[in-house]
């Protein structure tokens, strides 16, 4: 029997990753998130599940206990809306992965998952709209995102000489806008994609003609389907390799581009108000796939047509049930206090 515990499990990533494992067999799986189990995105019922916060080191040595095998999403974040008016809170998360990270040691723990963001690049790199896709070195010279960047770094940082110094065998990734159902899409914390389809499904409930979009539309991103960063997430963890990796996809839009690709998902088309004010991020960014491919043999399946069709799908049923809004679209749950 191997015990794995996932920490975030109430989350987005966590949350899919967790229901991945729950009922397996031979495997016992241990759920912790910070939210109150109510809210969390997910019901699991065949698996011990925590509230607790890992801020908290004495949590993350009980948690820890008898585990074999660590994957940690847990940390304060969101969508660009988020992370820019709250970067002492995304700091903080540097305290749960450092306290399981340190009692992963204490506890003899054979494996240790770090959850790592695109938001570590240099920014240098990302100051043009369609640039070219961020190879893994171009995260240093280190100039990451304000904030919530430099906690993923450090982090990353830290599971690096632990592994050097304490023998822990490590995996880290580095997300790029991870998308799809079972996630938030209103509230503050939300992203572009789920954001978007949110905007145009209500603008044609409504019949309203116009939505609100942050920045001029020209910035370009890269977005990944929920479930190719799900495989990538394992087939780097089962891989033999310890150096970072991005799993992200190569396909880079304009936020434009991506407003169109869910007008013809929802055959109804939108004027845009662009919102020059609200917090744009960098002015482009997207993946190079190169390393992944050929040291761990990963890369993406879903295009983000592909994507965005079941997540504008799962968002249209949420919004018209009127259910489980509450659970998916409260901001600021998390909120250290
Ligand atoms: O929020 P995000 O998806 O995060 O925003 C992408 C771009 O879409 C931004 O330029 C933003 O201004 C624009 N945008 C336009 N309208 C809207 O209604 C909207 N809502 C949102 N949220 N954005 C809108 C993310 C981080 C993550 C993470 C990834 C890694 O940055 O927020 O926490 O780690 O990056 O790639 P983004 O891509 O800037």
């Amino acid at each position: 029997m191997v015990k794995i515990l996932i920490c975030g499990a109430g989350g987005f990533i966590g949350g899919h990753l967790a229901s991945k494992f729950i009922g397996e067999n031979n495997i016992k799986v241990v759920c912790a998130d910070i939210k109150p189990i109510e809210y969390w995105f997910q019901n699991f019922e065949n698996s011990e599940n925590h509230s607790l916060d890992l801020k908290d080191y004495k949590n993350a040595l009980k948690i820890t206990e008898g585990v074999d095998y660590i994957f940690n999403f847990a940390c304060n974040m969101g969508g660009m809306g988020f992370i820019e008016n709250n970067k002492a809170e995304c700091m903080l998360s540097v305290l749960v992965n450092t306290n399981l990270l340190r009692a992963a040691i204490k506890n003899n723990c054979k494996k240790f998952f770090f959850s790592s963001s695109a938001c570590v690049y240099n920014s240098s790199k990302q100051d043009k709209t369609f640039v070219k896709g961020l190879r893994e070195e171009d995260a240093y010279p280190a100039d990451p995102e304000d904030g919530y960047g430099w906690e993923k770094l450090f982090s990353e940082r830290m599971c690096r000489h632990f592994s050097e110094d304490f023998g822990l065998e490590t995996r880290v990734v580095r997300y790029h806008n991870i998308y799809g159902p079972i996630g938030t899409f209103d509230g503050g914390r939300e992203k572009a994609p789920a954001a978007l389809c949110r905007k145009i499904i209500l603008a044609k409930k409504n019949k309203k003609k116009i939505i609100d979009v942050w920045g001029d539309g020209e910035q370009t991103r890269s977005f990944l389907y929920i479930d190719d960063c799900i495989k990538g997430t394992m087939d780097v963890f089962e891989s033999n390799n310890q150096e970072v990796f991005n799993i992200g996809s190569e396909e880079q839009v304009s936020i434009n581009e991506m407003i169109k690709i869910i007008e013809d998902i929802a055959e109804y088309k939108v004027e845009k108000n662009y919102q020059l004010e609200k917090p744009k991020g960098v002015r482009g960014r997207s993946s190079d796939n190169s390393y992944v491919s050929k040291k761990i043999g990963w890369k993406p399946n879903f295009t983000l047509k592909e994507g965005l069709e079941k997540t504008y799908s799962w968002i249209e049923q949420q919004i018209l049930s009127g259910s489980n809004i509450e659970k998916f679209c409260k901001g600021n749950i998390e909120k250290n206090d």
